[in-house]
C-alpha cells in the first residue's frame, strides 16, 4: 500500500493553521497539528476536515498535544512560540522562543527523525541553527523560510510598480531575515530583463526601486503595524508550504532559504539565506552565487547580525556550539 504522505505542523497558530488548511486543499498529504494550547489543534484539525467535503480534498487531519502523533512524518514546519507585537523587533523573541525550539528539537529527533525540516519561528536564522542542534538532525533536513516570503514580497511590489503580472517578475532577497536582508536587484527580473537595466530603459526611476527595497526590508512590519495583534501569516504560511511541495514532489526548485553553508558564499558553518535547491533529499545544493562589491558589504553585514543572534543563543544554553 501507498502511502500518503505525513506532514507534522508544530505549532497550530496563525500560520500553524493556514499551513494545514493550504496542505489539506493541495492534497500534500495527511496532516498532523501540534500545539501545546490544548484544544486549538484539535479544533483547527476539525474545522479544516470539515471544509473538506465542500472543498473536495482527500486528507486526513489530526489535531494533538502528544509528539507521539507526529511519529514518521515526513514533513515537519515548526511555528512554535511567539510571534512579534507592535514595536518589537524579531530579536527581541531570541530568549521565548530558544526553549520553545529545545523542546521542539526534542520532539522532533524522537518521533520524526527522518522528516524533512522547514523552520518558520523567528528571529528565524538563530531558531533554525538552534532547531538542527536540539534535533540532531542533518544540516541538509533542517531548513529556515524566510527567502521565499521575503522575495515574495519583493516580487508582489514590483509587479504592482511595473503593472505586470507576478509571474513574470523573479526576485532574490538574501542574506538573514531582519533589518539587513538583502534584495539583489541585479539577480531580480521582469520578463528576464535585469532591474537595474528597467531603470536604465526609464521604465521605473532608482528612487522607486530604492523605496520598493526598503518597503520589502519592512515588509514583516508593516503587516505588524497593520494587524497589531500578531505578525503576517498568509504568505508566510504559503512559503514554506512551497518549500514542502518542492520536496515531497522532488521539484528541484531554486529557493532561497535559510541553509546551512559550510564554505558556501565563504561562510563556516551557520545558517542564513542563500540561493539553493530543494529536491528529495533536501537541501540538494547551496548556490554559491557570486555577489557584487556592494551586495557583499550587505551580504556581510546581513551575517554578522545573525552572528550576533547565534552568540546570544550560545549565551543563553551552552551546550549549543
Ligand atoms: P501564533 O499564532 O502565536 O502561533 C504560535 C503557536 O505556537 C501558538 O499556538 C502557541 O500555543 C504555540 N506554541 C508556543 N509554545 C509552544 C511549544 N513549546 N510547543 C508547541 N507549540 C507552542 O504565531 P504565528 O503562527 O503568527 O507565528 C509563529 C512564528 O512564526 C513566530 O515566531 C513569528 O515571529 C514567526 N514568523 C516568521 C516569519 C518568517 O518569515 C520567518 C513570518 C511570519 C512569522
Amino acid at each position: 500500500k501507498m502511502a500518503r504522505p505525513k506532514i507534522a505542523l508544530i505549532g497550530a497558530g496563525q500560520i500553524g493553521g493556514t499551513l494545514a488548511h493550504l496542505a489539506a486543499i493541495k492534497e500534500l498529504g495527511d496532516v498532523v497539528l501540534f500545539d501545546i494550547a490544548e484544544g486549538t489543534p484539535q479544533g483547527k484539525a476539525l474545522d479544516i476536515a470539515e471544509s473538506g467535503p465542500s472543498e473536495g480534498f482527500d486528507a486526513k487531519l489530526k489535531g494533538t498535544t502528544d509528539y507521539a502523533d507526529i511519529a514518521d512524518a515526513d514533513v515537519c514546519i515548526v511555528t512554535a512560540g511567539v510571534p512579534r507585537k507592535p514595536g518589537m523587533s524579531r530579536d527581541d523573541l531570541l530568549g521565548i522562543n530558544l526553549k520553545v525550539m529545545k523542546s521542539v528539537g526534542e520532539g522532533i529527533k524522537e518521533h520524526a527523525p527522518n522528516a524533512f525540516v522547514i523552520c518558520i519561528t523567528n528571529p528565524l536564522d538563530a531558531m533554525v541553527w538552534a532547531l538542527q542542534q536540539y534535533s540532531g538532525l542533518p544540516t541538509n533536513k533542517v531548513v529556515g523560510m524566510a527567502g521565499v516570503l521575503d522575495s515574495a514580497r519583493f516580487r508582489h511590489f514590483l509587479s504592482v510598480e511595473f503593472d505586470v503580472s507576478m509571474k513574470d517578475v523573479t526576485a532574490f532577497v538574501l542574506g538573514g531575515h531582519g533589518d539587513t536582508m538583502v534584495p539583489s536587484t541585479r539577480y531580480s527580473t521582469v520578463g528576464g530583463i535585469p532591474l537595474p537595466d528597467l531603470v536604465e530603459m526609464g521604465w521605473t526611476t532608482q528612487e522607486k526601486l530604492d523605496a520598493i527595497i526598503q518597503r520589502t526590508r519592512d515588509g514583516g512590519a508593516e503587516i505588524v503595524g497593520l494587524l497589531k495583534t500578531g505578525s503576517a501569516f498568509y504568505a508566510p504560511a504559503t512559503s514554506a508550504i512551497e518549500m514542502a511541495e518542492a520536496f515531497l514532489k522532488d521539484q528541484r526548485r531554486l529557493l532561497p532559504c535559510a541553509a546551512y553553508c559550510d564554505g558556501e558564499l565563504g561562510l563556516d558553518g551557520f545558517y542564513v539565506g542563500v540561493p539553493t535547491i530543494i529536491g528529495a533529499n533536501g537541501i540538494e545544493k547551496v548556490v554559491d552565487i557570486k555577489l557584487s562589491k556592494s551586495e557583499q558589504i550587505m551580504f556581510d553585514k546581513s551575517v554578522e547580525a545573525v552572528k550576533g543572534l547565534v552568540e546570544a543563543c550560545k549565551a543563553i544554553d551552552g551546550n549549543l556550539v
